[in-house]
C-alpha cells in the first residue's frame, strides 16, 4: 500500500453536507493524512452504502467519519458493516437544529458504538481521527502533540 492509501473515508449523506464538512477534509491536509470522501445516504443509496462500508478495510482504511442530518442513520448503518471505529457528525438542520441528527447518532443500540462529535464538529472529528490512528502510528500521536503544543502557546 503506498503513502497515498487514504487511511479516513469520509462519507456524507448528501452533497449539502458538505460545507459543513469542508473544516474535517482541511484539518486531515493540515495534519498530512489521506482521506477519501463518498457522498451517500443510507436511504436514498442503501447498496453503495453497504459497498462502501463493507470495502473499507480492504481498501486500506483505518478510520471513518460519517456525517448526516436529520434521521442520520448513515455512522450506524457505516458501523454495521465495517470493523472500523467510526467517528459521527451530526448536522446543523433548518427544522431541529441538528438535535435530530444528534439524538439520531448517538442513540445505537448496544454492541453497535460509534463515536459523536459536537453538531457541526468536522474539525473535531478530523483531529479524534488522528488521535485513533496515533494509536498506532507514531506519527499521527507527534501530529497531534504538536497540535496541542500550538493551541495552548
Ligand atoms: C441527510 O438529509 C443528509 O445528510 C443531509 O444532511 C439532509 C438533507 O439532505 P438533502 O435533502 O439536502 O440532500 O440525509
Amino acid at each position: 500500500m503506498s503513502e497515498a492509501t487514504p487511511l479516513v473515508g469520509i462519507i456524507m449523506g448528501s452533497e449539502s453536507d458538505m460545507p459543513a464538512m469542508e473544516p474535517c477534509m482541511k484539518q486531515l491536509e493540515e495534519f498530512g493524512i489521506p482521506y477519501e470522501v463518498k457522498v451517500a445516504s443510507a436511504h436514498r443509496k442503501p447498496a453503495e452504502v453497504h459497498d462502501w462500508a463493507s470495502s473499507a478495510v480492504e481498501r486500506g482504511l483505518r478510520v471513518i467519519v460519517a456525517a448526516a442530518g436529520k434521521a442520520a442513520h448513515l455512522g450506524g448503518v457505516v458501523a454495521a458493516y465495517t470493523p472500523l471505529p467510526v467517528i459521527t457528525v451530526p448536522m446543523k438542520t433548518s427544522d431541529l437544529g441538528g438535535l435530530d441528527s444528534l439524538l439520531s447518532m448517538v442513540q445505537m443500540p448496544s454492541g453497535v458504538p460509534v463515536a459523536c462529535v459536537a453538531i457541526n464538529g468536522a474539525k473535531n472529528a478530523a483531529i479524534l481521527a488522528v488521535q485513533i490512528l496515533g494509536t498506532g502510528r507514531d506519527g499521527c500521536r507527534e501530529k497531534i502533540a504538536d497540535f496541542k503544543a500550538k493551541m495552548a502557546e
